[in-house]
C-alpha cells in the first residue's frame, strides 16, 4: 500500500478541457503515477460510471489501482479497487461492509483531532490535507501546514498521502514531514505535458 501512495493522481474531469480523461490518466501512468482516484463532483452519476469504466480500462494490467471518490455505489458498479471517503461521506465501516475485505478504503483527515473519531480499523490509508492552500477545492478545510501533516503522521501508523497545493516546489518537504506520498490534481491534470509533469514529481519524491 505504501508504494502505491507514492504519486497519487486525483483525476478530475473538470481539468480535462478538450482532452479525453482516460488519455490523461494513461499519460500520467507513463510518467510514474502509482495510484489513481477518479473524482467527479458533477451531479451526473451515469457519466461518472462511464468515465470510471473508461479509466478502469486504461489502468488494466498496469498494476495501478483505481479508487473512486465519494461514491461507494460507483466503485462497486464498475469493480474499482476501492473508494476514497471524506469526513461527510458514507462512514468507512459501512463502506467496508458493502465493498468487502479486499477493497482499498481511504479516508480524508483534515486535522489530527479527527483521528480520535475515525474508525481506523476499516481504513487502509489516510489522505491528509489540505497541506497548503489550493484553489482546486474551494470548500477545503484550513491548510494543515507541514506541522499539521507531521502530527497526523505521528498519531497514526496507517499509510498517509498528503494532498492540497502540492507541486514540484514543495513535494520533497512533504515527504520529509513523514508522508508516504503526494496526491495531486492540478500539478498533473493542468500540465501541458502530463507524462513529463508526473515524471518530474516522481523524481522529486523518490521511491
Ligand atoms: N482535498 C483536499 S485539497 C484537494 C482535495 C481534493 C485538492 C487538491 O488539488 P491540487 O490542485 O493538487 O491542489
Ligand atoms: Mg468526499
Amino acid at each position: 500500500m505504501r508504494e502505491h501512495m507514492r504519486l497519487y493522481l486525483v483525476a478530475d474531469p473538470a481539468f480535462a478541457g478538450t482532452r479525453r480523461l482516460p488519455d490523461i490518466v494513461a499519460a500520467a501512468v507513463r510518467g510514474g503515477v502509482t495510484m489513481v482516484q477518479l473524482r467527479d463532483k458533477g451531479d451526473h452519476v451515469g457519466r461518472f460510471v462511464q468515465e470510471a469504466r473508461a479509466v478502469r480500462q486504461v489502468l488494466e494490467g498496469t498494476g495501478v489501482p483505481l479508487i473512486i471518490n465519494d461514491r461507494v455505489d460507483v466503485a462497486h458498479a464498475i469493480g474499482a479497487d476501492g473508494v476514497h471517503l471524506g469526513q461527510r461521506d458514507l462512514p468507512v465501516r459501512d463502506a467496508r461492509r458493502l465493498l468487502g475485505r479486499e477493497a482499498i478504503i481511504g479516508l480524508s483527515i483534515e486535522q489530527a483531532a479527527q483521528l480520535a473519531h475515525a474508525d481506523l480499523a476499516a481504513v487502509d490509508y489516510l489522505g491528509a490535507g489540505p497541506v497548503f492552500a489550493t484553489a482546486t477545492k474551494p470548500d477545503a478545510a484550513p491548510p494543515l501546514g507541514l506541522d499539521g501533516l507531521a502530527a497526523i503522521r505521528t498519531a497514526c501508523g496507517l499509510p498517509v498521502v498528503a494532498i492540497g497545493g502540492l507541486s514540484l516546489d514543495n513535494a520533497a518537504g512533504v515527504i520529509a514531514a513523514g508522508a508516504d506520498g503526494i496526491a495531486v490534481v492540478s500539478a498533473v491534470m493542468a500540465a501541458h505535458d502530463v507524462t513529463h509533469a508526473a515524471a518530474q514529481l516522481r523524481a522529486r519524491i523518490g521511491g
